[in-house]
């Protein structure tokens, strides 16, 4: 466990997470309950559509659980529920957002975390269930959010960006600061292959952190591994589910991250071996074991060999 010692001295953290329930396909809800369960947090969903499979999958199920989830969230207000973290991705409507909101004000005490993951679309296209009106939605839902992870296509469509394969230094800058002053006080953005770098190490993790606003400050980082050459879905809900939960843990945001990185990492070499097609995702049942172990110092140089101070 990354907190051993506090195992036991208290009730296990509680994350409120608003997603779909994809039932092939890791991915979503099935991935942030086993994720945030294997590092002892509780965590309770909030579906927001159940599909047969994740959008990959041709010929896929949906329904829309709007009205289902307008009923959960008044049964659960008729007993003061509250939640260490409230956690959303993928939604089932525009409509939603509203209802994520509400969930986010009714169900916070002061030290909740609120991450948001915006979830529209991957290497330049929207998801087939997402619109133009979903990305109206999550521009103004991540006014509320604490943290939000976009990858760089929904971090375009956001800004109202054209979409690209590769960014530079200094126009990631100027996104990570634009979607900062919409809300978020820290933007992670995923799967950012930088334009300046070679090949071989191209994908970069990118991350802002803003100051509070009393002081104004921000700081930005650049976190780098290796190219993967390989599509996994559902890496971006593992990524944002191990952070949620190692800053429920209280480790700092470039540990969290480190931590969600190494775990990824693992989980694609394991599931090329394993020989598992990659549509079904990385299997998290063969590598939940090395979840929480302790990032030592050495094995945090190692996550971070290119750290850089962006400023
Ligand atoms: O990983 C994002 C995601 C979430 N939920 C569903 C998806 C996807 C990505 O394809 O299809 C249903």
């Amino acid at each position: 466990m990354i907190c051993s010692s506090s195992l036991n001295s208290r009730r296990p953290p509680t994350v409120l997470a608003i997603h779909d329930l994809s039932g092939f396909g890791r991915g979503s809800l099935t991935t942030a309950i086993t994720i945030l369960g294997t590092m002892g947090i509780q965590a309770c969903p909030l579906p927001t559509s159940l599909l047969s499979a994740h959008t990959e999958f041709d010929g896929f199920t949906f329904l829309d659980l709007t009205g289902e989830m307008e009923k959960i969230i008044a049964h659960w207000q008729t007993f003061g529920l509250k939640f260490d973290a409230i956690y959303s991705g993928f939604l089932g409507s525009p409509a939603q957002a509203a209802l994520v909101r509400k969930a986010i004000e009714l169900f916070s005490h002061s030290g909740t975390i609120c991450v948001i993951d915006p979830v529209l679309g991957d290497n330049g296209d929207l998801y087939p269930t997402m619109d133009a009106v979903m990305v109206q939605e999550m521009r103004m839902l991540i006014r509320d959010a604490d943290i939000i992870t976009p990858n760089l296509t929904e971090a375009a469509l956001l800004l109202d960006e054209p979409c690209r394969e590769t960014i530079d230094k200094t126009t990631i800058i100027a996104w990570l600061k634009r979607l900062s002053e919409m809300g978020p006080h820290a933007v992670v953005i995923t799967s950012a292959i930088m334009s300046e770098e070679s090949e071989s190490n191209a994908a970069s993790l990118v991350i802002a952190h803003s100051r509070p606003p009393q002081t104004r400050r921000s700081e930005f980082w650049q976190v780098k591994c290796d190219y993967i050459p390989a599509h996994y879905p559902g890496t971006g809900d593992i990524f944002a589910s191990v952070l949620t939960g190692s800053l429920l843990w209280k480790e700092e945001l470039p540990v969290a991250i480190a931590r969600a990185m190494r775990f990824i990492a693992t989980g694609i070499e394991q599931s090329e071996l394993a020989g598992e097609p990659r549509k079904n995702g990385i299997v998290l049942e063969q590598v939940l074991g090395g979840l929480n172990g302790p990032l030592s110092r050495t094995r945090s140089q190692q996550l971070f060999p290119d750290y850089e101070n962006l400023k």
